[in-house]
C-alpha cells in the first residue's frame, strides 16, 4: 500500500511550524518534513499582551499552500496543537471579540488570591487537579472579569487557541479535551466542565463546549479556504491539541512507566499515569494531572525552561548582540562552572522587563557571585535548569513510587546539547534526547490512529522509536555535581523554591 501523508501544525510559543508525515507502514517508518516554519511574536498594545492570531492563521493558510506547491496533494487530514490556557471568544454571531490574551499579561498578576477566596484552593485543587499557574484560563477569565466585563457580557463561545483557529479553518465550534483540561475548569474525575465552578465564578453557563476525545474528526477545511488556496478539502482532526500532550504521544518509549521532559520554551516534566494523583502531597509541591490521549493522565510540573534563554538572547539581540542560541551555549560551556543559580520558578523570572539584570538580581539577593557575561550567565541558567529537573524528577518518583533509570527529552531544547549533558549529570541518569519535533509527532500519529493507519498509542511509540534517532548522555563527574546541588538547594530555599 502507498505511504500516508498527514500535515500537522504546532504552534509553539516561540515559533510554529507545518510539518508534513509519511507514514510507510509495510515499512513501519515514519519520515517529516518542515514545510513552513514562523515566528510567535506576541505584540503589545498598551498595557496588554496578546497573540497574533489572524497572522497565526494566515501562517496555517501559507502552510497549506506551501505542502501543495511542494506537490503534496494526497494529504489525507490535517491537525493542529499549540500552547494551552489561551483562548478567544466568539459573540453571537461567530465573530471573534478582540485579540487573544498572551498568558504572560499581567492582568493575572493578583488573580489567583481572589479566585482562592471565593472558591478555596484544595477545593479547587481536588476539583480540577490542576497546578496553580496564575495565567490558567480560569484565573484569566477572573481577571478579564473583573477588569473588562462587557467582553464576557458579550461572548457566546470560548475557544482555546487550537479550537479557534481549527474554527477559523472549518467553521465548526469544538473543544478539543486535552487543552481543556488545562483551563482549570474541567472535573478531573468527571471529566466534565464542573458547573459547580462556573457559577461561584459568575461565568455563562453555555460559554464553554462540551470537549470531544483527542483523535476526533471535527470537519474540513471551508469551501471558500478551498477556492482561495485553490485545494481540494482535507479533513481536519482534533489530535491532543495541547501541544504538551502531543509532545508526551511522541516519548519513544517502550515501557509502560517513563519520566518524560518536554524542553522548549517550557520545561514539562514529570510521568504518564492511568489515573490523576490528587493526593495532599501532589497539591503541596503544586503538580499538576493535565489529560492526556486515550484516557491517560499526565502528572507534571511546570519549570520555566528556555524562556530564560530565549528572553535573554531578545534582550541582547536588542543591544545589537547578535547571538544565536548555538554561540551562547558555547559562551556556557567555556564559562566558569557552579558559580551562582537561580531557581528557575520564581515568579520574578515569569515576564520581567529585562531578564539578564533580573538574574543578577536574584544572585545578588542570595547573595552569590553575580554572572556578568552572557556565557556566566547562560551557564547560570542551564545549570540551574539542570538541577531543577533533577528536583522535580525526585519529587515524581516520590509521588508515583516508580525509580526511573533514565529521563526521556523531546523537543527543540535537545538541540542544546549541553543542556542535555548538564541533565544527565545533575540527576545522575542516562537522558535520551529525541525526538527534536515532539509534539508535531505526537500530532502527526494521533491523526494515523484516527485514519486506523496505527493501532494505539503503544504502537505508535514503537514507530516513533523506529523511525527516529535518540542520542544518549552519560552522567558525567557525580561527586562535582551532587556538591553543586546541595549549594542549589540551599540558594533556592532562601527565595522559597517553588
Ligand atoms: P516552542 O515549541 O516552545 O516554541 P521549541 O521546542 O521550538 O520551543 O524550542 C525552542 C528552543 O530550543 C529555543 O528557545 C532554544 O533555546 C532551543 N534551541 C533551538 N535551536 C537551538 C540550537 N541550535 N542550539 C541550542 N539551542 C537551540
Ligand atoms: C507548552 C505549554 C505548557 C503550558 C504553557 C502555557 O508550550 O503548552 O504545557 O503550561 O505552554
Amino acid at each position: 500500500s502507498k505511504p500516508s501523508s498527514v500535515l500537522a501544525f504546532d504552534l509553539g510559543a516561540s515559533s510554529g511550524r507545518a510539518i508534513v508525515g509519511r507514514l510507510d507502514s509495510e515499512a513501519g517508518q515514519v519520515t517529516i518534513e518542515e514545510i513552513h516554519r514562523f515566528p510567535n511574536d506576541p505584540v503589545k498594545v498598551g498595557d496588554h499582551l496578546h497573540w497574533d492570531i489572524l497572522r497565526l492563521f494566515h501562517e496555517l493558510k501559507q502552510g497549506i499552500l506551501q505542502t501543495k506547491q511542494l506537490g503534496y496533494t494526497d494529504i489525507e487530514s490535517l491537525a493542529i496543537d499549540s500552547w494551552a490556557v489561551d483562548f478567544g471568544l466568539l459573540s453571537k454571531n461567530g465573530e471573534l471579540l478582540g485579540n487573544p490574551y498572551h498568558y504572560r499579561d499581567h492582568q493575572t498578576d493578583h488573580a489567583m488570591e481572589k479566585v482562592f477566596a471565593k472558591v478555596g484552593r484544595e477545593k479547587l485543587y481536588a476539583k480540577t487537579g490542576l497546578q496553580f499557574l496564575q495565567f490558567n484560563s480560569i484565573f484569566q477569565l477572573a481577571a478579564i472579569k473583573e477588569r473588562n466585563p462587557e467582553l464576557l457580557e458579550r461572548a457566546e463561545t470560548l475557544l482555546m487557541i487550537p479550537d479557534l483557529l481549527r474554527y477559523f479553518l472549518t467553521g465548526e465550534k469544538h473543544s478539543e479535551f486535552t487543552n481543556a483540561t488545562t483551563t482549570q475548569l474541567l472535573n478531573a474525575t468527571t471529566k466534565a466542565w464542573d458547573a459547580e465552578l462556573l457559577e461561584q465564578l459568575d461565568l455563562p453557563a453555555g460559554l464553554l463546549l462540551n470537549p470531544v476525545p483527542s483523535g476526533t474528526r471535527v470537519g474540513a477545511l471551508t469551501a471558500d479556504i478551498c477556492a482561495d488556496l485553490d485545494v481540494a478539502s482535507i479533513p481536519v482532526i482534533a489530535v491532543g491539541e495541547h501541544d504538551t500532550a502531543s509532545a508526551v504521544v511522541a516519548v519513544p518509549a517502550l515501557d509502560d512507566h517513563f519520566a518524560f521532559l518536554s524542553c522548549g520554551t517550557w520545561s514539562l516534566l514529570g510521568t504518564e499515569t492511568k489515573e490523576p494523583v490528587l493526593t495532599e502531597q501532589a497539591l503541596a509541591w503544586n503538580f499538576t494531572n493535565e489529560g492526556g490521549v486515550y484516557g491517560t493522565n499526565r502528572l507534571l510540573k511546570n519549570i520555566m525552561g528556555l524562556w530564560l534563554i530565549q528572553e535573554c538572547k531578545r534582550t541582547w539581540d536588542k543591544e545589537g548582540k547578535n547571538l544565536s542560541f548555538a554561540a551562547l551555549v558555547k559562551l556556557a560551556e567555556q564559562a566558569k562552572p557552579f558559580q551562582s543559580f537561580i531557581d528557575p520558578d520564581d515568579d520574578m523570572f515569569l515576564n520581567p522587563q529585562h531578564m539578564p539584570k533580573q538574574i543578577q538580581q536574584y544572585c545578588r539577593d542570595t547573595q552569590q557571585v553575580v554572572p556578568q557575561s552572557e556565557g556566566e550567565i547562560a551557564r547560570c541558567i542551564l545549570e540551574s535548569l539542570a538541577f531543577k529537573y533533577r528536583f522535580v524528577l525526585e519529587w515524581t518518583e516520590q509521588l508515583t513510587g516508580v525509580t526511573y533509570p533514565g529521563l526521556h527529552i523531546v523537543g527543540g531544547g535537545i538541540q542544546n546539547e549541553l543542556l542535555c549533558q548538564f541533565t544527565a549529570s545533575a540527576t545522575g541518569r542516562e537522558v535520551w534526547a529525541g525526538p527534536v519535533e515532539g509534539s508535531a509527532l505526537g500530532n502527526l500519529v494521533v491523526q494515523w490512529i484516527a485514519l486506523g493507519y496505527i493501532a494505539n498509542l503503544r504502537e505508535a511509540r514503537k514507530l516513533i522509536r523506529n523511525s527516529f534517532p535518540v542520542k544518549t548522555y552519560i552522567p558525567e563527574d557525580a561527586a562535582g555535581w551532587q556538591a553543586a546541588y546541595a549549594t542549589f538547594c540551599q540558594v533556592a530555599s532562601r527565595s522559597r523554591m517553588k
